[in-house]
């Protein structure tokens, strides 16, 4: 998969050379570039922003570079990490994942002007996506986040495929607690049903968990959980 991000903060992006991310990029499994937009500017200052159209608080980022900018790393899927994008979900990750370009815009101040996004969507697909109800200085931080939840599920980039299939938010459930040894630590002890070798009552304590956790935690989960993929023994959980 090719990456590009364009940010005014380049050095905001150093943890993307380390761990599962910097071992995929060492591997040829993702060839990811930063891009500082100042390359796109022409004037002396490298000027990106400029006061808001219609009055208000706060700086807005000019077209013009980030125009120049996406022509030169265009076409792919632009990605808009912004705070009034849709909520970005793991389906949302799967569907980036299954793409071989991806761009992604960092946005600071009050946000880029909207016609660099109007142009863009002429051309290429474009998603903005907000990680939540807050706000962020810009985007730069939802973009590490971003390409975490993408690049894991990327084929070969997870030693262990299970743990794609197991985990929390890909069966629509949150996933029950889990535990190592040792058996006993400070005086709490890890359930006797993990220990039993009965993998049958195993995967029932699980799936238990799991549903008594996203009920209280995560209510819009459970209502939003199929009934049809509840079974007659999660009832009477
Ligand atoms: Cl994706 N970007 C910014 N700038 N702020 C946010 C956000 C994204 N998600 C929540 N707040």
């Amino acid at each position: 998969m090719r990456v590009d991000v364009i940010t005014i903060f380049p050095d905001y992006f150093g943890p993307l050379s380390l761990s599962l991310i910097g071992k995929a990029r060492g591997t040829g499994l993702l060839d990811l570039e930063v891009h500082d937009l100042r390359t796109w500017t022409s004037d002396v200052h490298r000027t990106v922003d400029d006061t808001p159209y219609g009055g208000g608080p706060g700086m807005v980022m000019r077209p013009e570079p980030w125009g120049q900018a996406l022509a030169a790393v265009g076409p792919g899927t632009l990605v808009v990490p912004s705070p009034v994008g849709k909520p970005f979900t793991q389906a949302d990750a799967a569907a980036l994942a299954s793409l071989d370009h991806l761009i992604f815009a960092c946005g600071r101040y009050e946000g880029i002007d909207q016609r660099v996004i109007d142009d863009a969507a002429t051309r290429m697909p474009v998603l903005e996506v907000s990680l939540g109800d807050y706000v962020l200085f810009g985007g730069e931080v939802a973009v590490i986040v971003i390409m975490e939840a993408v690049t894991r599920l990327l084929p070969g980039v997870l030693g262990n495929a299970d743990s794609l299939t197991e985990e929390s938010h890909a069966a629509g459930l949150l996933e029950a607690p889990v535990y190592t040894k040792p058996a006993s630590w400070r005086e709490l002890d890890v359930p006797d049903v993990l220990r039993s070798g009965d993998h049958g009552r195993i995967a029932r304590w699980r799936r238990d968990q799991a549903l008594l956790r996203t009920a209280s935690r995560r209510p819009d989960m459970m209502a939003g959980y199929p009934p049809s993929s509840l079974d007659k023994a999660d009832r009477k959980t």
